[in-house]
Formats: C-alpha cells, structure tokens, sequence
C-alpha cells in the first residue's frame, strides 16, 4: 500500500533527520518536498496548499534552535499533521442495544460494494447479520450477493416483489423479528453518479432510514474518489467511506483527501479480494506507515489473534530433541499464514518494505512440503532419490529445489536444537 509515497517520505525522514540544525530555510525545504510527494501522490491540490500552510504554522511554533533533535520534533510534527489529515480517530460503529443496525453501502459500478457487504457481514458475524441485495434491475447483482453470503454463511434476503423498495422493507421486518442486529443493505451501481440514482437511494432510504450511510469507493481511483465523495455527500448526505482495492497499487491520493475535502471520514479499507480483506481504518497507524514508523500496533493486534494456535511448549520439546518435522513446519506456516501474506506483515515493521519478501519462494516450499507424505513430513531422513523425485514432479519443482529444502531444514533443526539447550525454559520462540 503506498509504496511510492513510503518510500518518498522515507527520504524525507532521512534528511530532516541529517541536518544539524533547523531554521526556516530548511523548514521551507522540507515543507517543498512534503507538498511535492502529496501531488505526485494524487493527493487533492486544495488538501495539499492548507496542510503545507497549517504545518509551516506549527514547525513555526516549534522552538528547535533550543533544542538538540529538532529533526525528531519536526518529524514527530509532521506525524501529527498528517494524522489529523487522515481523519483524527478511528471511526467506530455503534451498534444498537434492542434493533438492527441499518447500513446502506452505494457507491458507483465496480468500486466493491457487494464484496463489502459480504466481508462486512462476515466481519461482525457474530451480530447475526443479514444481507439485503437493493438493485432490482440486474438479477446477477442478487445472484453474486448470494453466493458471497454463502460463502460467508451469511442469510441473505431474497428479492422481493422484483422492487429493491419492497425487499428492503421486508428484510428490515425480517430482521427485527428474527433478532439480526446488523441490516447491510448492497444499492446498486451506476456508471455515472445521476439524478435518477440519487432518486433511487433516497426511496430505499425513507424504508431503510440507514444509521450509516457508507460510501464504497475505489482506492486505487485517487481523485476520483474524493470528487464520487464530494458529489454523494452533497446529494444524498454520507455518514463515511470504504477505500477499496487499496492492495493494488493506490498511490493514496484517495486516503489522504477524502476527509479534507469531501468532510467523509474513513471507516474501513479493503485489502483484498477475499471476504477476510477488510481492515478497520486507524489514522495515527497510517500516519506512521507512511512516515515509515512501521505499523508494529496493527502487526501486535494481529499476531495475537493467532497466537493461541502455536503450542509453544511442545514445539520447544521437540526443538531440544532434535525431533523437528516438516509437519511441525507446515502447522506454523498455516498459523502464520492466517496473518495475511508475508510480505504485508513484513512491511509493517519499521524500515521493512513489502517488495523486500520473497512471497514466491515461500510457496514454492510449501508446494514442497504439501507434496510429501505425512510420513515424509515427520520423518524426513527417509526422503531418498525416488521419493525427491516424486516430491518435485508434485510440486512442480526441481530435485534442486528439493535438495536444497532439506539440506536447509537439515541445518536449521541441528541449529536449532544446540540453541534450544541453551535457552532457558521461559524463553519465548517468537518475539
Ligand atoms: N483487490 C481487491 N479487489 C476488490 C476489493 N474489493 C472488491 N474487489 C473486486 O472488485 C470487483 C468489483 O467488486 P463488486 O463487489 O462486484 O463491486 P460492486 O460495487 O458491487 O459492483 P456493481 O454492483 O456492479 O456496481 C470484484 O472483482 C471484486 O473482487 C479489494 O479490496 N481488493
Ligand atoms: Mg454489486
């Protein structure tokens, strides 16, 4: 995610941090390379003109020829600034105690609402979602919600009366009998944002009366985004936004505008096609991803979802002994795996970026390791020249690659093993 605007900030960071001192003249150099990056980011020229002015205010007010790391302050300045540019706190959704809470995803054609309503769903499965296809004109937009909801094991409404109006009303009725406490309503979308969509989303909107009215709008899409913003918040009101597609190659023009110039804070981003890639949107994270601080609190948030998985004693047991197996491996691959792609994980930490991981090789060995035989797994010693062989022609490799895995574990085990005896007994594996 924003690969480019990391990078060049990573720059920027590097040569505040480089100068001795910091008087106006490289204040008015920095803030010439932060507005710089904003533009070339598609970020919304009018967004980039107030916040270089606000932040020439503050670094203006900064006392840094007292100090002995202005580049610290500037930079924590700029940090600051930037997650304020991003919408401050992180939105929440408050759900209600006793009726549904009624969202309306709308948004032009393409841009991920039916996705999202799906990972939305699956995201608080446990308020006993239901999700109600609204666009009555296509038969496949009900189709596809369909199939996500099954997907997801989510109920989803059927048409009704072949009338988005009518369907609406009646799976709000269903869900305030049946006790679903979330409605997430998919509109239909349009190439162009008209007067007869906008008539449309207001006649579901006097059934639906929606607690939040989400925009879903393409990251990737920059200004775009902001401009679909601009136009629905003045035409039919919006209450936030969803920045889809944001695991391409968005520049973040959208992220760092919308709030600014369309006044829709971000709740959400999607990150991936899969019904799991939805991320609840934190300004200060991003601020710091950005500012190439890392984003070690989402990496913690989500390392300790799985933590539960790894049966550390156990595998301690095995490590001293010498008794590691590809079994063992493939148990922490998967665990690890559930963490999203490495290379993401890896560009939260500090310094790290995510075209630094070998995504490829990674699936190679465990093309490897899926292609042996569980007895192979636990015991790889009995792997001889028929059976790499085999391993190879199943995974699609070669014998090198093979060989070269287990040689590898080889190592690794017998490392392993020498450092285990030497650990002391609460000594944590992973850190
Ligand atoms: N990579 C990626 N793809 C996404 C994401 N969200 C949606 N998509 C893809 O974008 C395409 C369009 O998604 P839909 O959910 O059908 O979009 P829609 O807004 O419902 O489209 P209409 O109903 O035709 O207006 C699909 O191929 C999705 O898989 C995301 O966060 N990342
Ligand atoms: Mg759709």
């Amino acid at each position: 995610m924003f690969e480019g605007l990391i990078d060049r900030f990573q720059l920027i960071r590097r040569k505040i941090l480089g100068y001795g001192r910091i008087t106006e003249r490289e204040i008015a150099i920095i803030l010439k390379d932060i507005r710089i990056t904003l533009l070339e980011a598609d970020v919304n020229y009018r967004v980039v003109k107030d916040f270089i002015k606000e932040l020439n205010i503050k670094c203006a007010g900064l006392e840094l020829a007292k100090t002995l790391n202005p580049g610290d302050i500037v930079i924590k300045t700029v940090y600051e600034e930037l997650t304020k540019l991003l919408g401050t706190k992180p939105q929440q959704m408050e759900f209600k105690a006793k009726e549904p809470l009624i969202i309306g995803l709308i948004g032009l054609q393409g841009t991920g609402k039916t996705t999202t309503a799906a990972k939305l769903a699956l995201k608080y499965r446990n308020k006993n979602p239901l999700l109600v296809p609204a666009d009555a004109k296509r038969p496949a937009a009900y189709e596809q919600l369909n199939q996500l909801g099954q997907r997801a094991k989510i109920p989803v409404c059927p048409l009704y009366q072949s009338s988005a109006k009518a369907t609406v009303k009646k799976a709000i009725e269903q869900a305030i009998g049946q006790g679903n406490m979330l409605v997430i309503i998919d509109t239909a979308g349009r190439l162009h944002l008209d007067d007869e969509l906008i008539e449309e989303l207001k006649e579901i909107n006097r059934v639906a009366k929606f607690d939040y009215r989400l925009l879903v709008a393409d990251g990737m899409s920059g200004q775009d985004a902001v401009n679909q913003a601009k136009a629905f918040q003045e035409k039919f009101g919006l209450d936030g936004a969803i920045l889809t597609k944001m695991d391409g190659d968005a520049r973040g023009g959208a992220a760092l505008s919308i709030t600014r110039a369309a006044q829709v804070p971000i709740f959400y981003v999607g990150t991936s096609e899969n019904l799991d890639g939805i991320e609840q949107f934190y300004p200060a994270r991003m601020a710091q991803r950005i500012m190439g601080m890392g984003d070690l609190a989402s990496l913690v948030e989500k390392v300790k979802v799985v933590e539960g998985e790894f049966d550390e004693k156990k595998l301690r047991a095995k490590i001293v002994k010498g008794k590691l197996s590809f079994e063992d491996f493939l148990v922490q691959l998967k665990a690890v795996k559930k963490l999203g792609p490495l290379s993401k994980l890896a560009a939260m930490i500090p310094g790290v970026k995510e075209s630094d991981v070998d995504e490829d090789e990674l699936k190679r060995i465990e093309a490897i390791i899926q292609s042996m035989t569980k007895k192979e797994r636990l015991n790889p010693d009995i792997i001889n020249g028929s059976r790499k062989r085999r391993i190879a022609a199943g995974s699609g490799t070669t014998m090198r690659d093979v060989n070269q895995l287990l040689k590898q574990f080889d190592y690794a085990r017998n490392l392993l093993k020498k450092m285990g005896k030497k650990f002391p007994k609460n000594m944590p594996f992973k850190t």
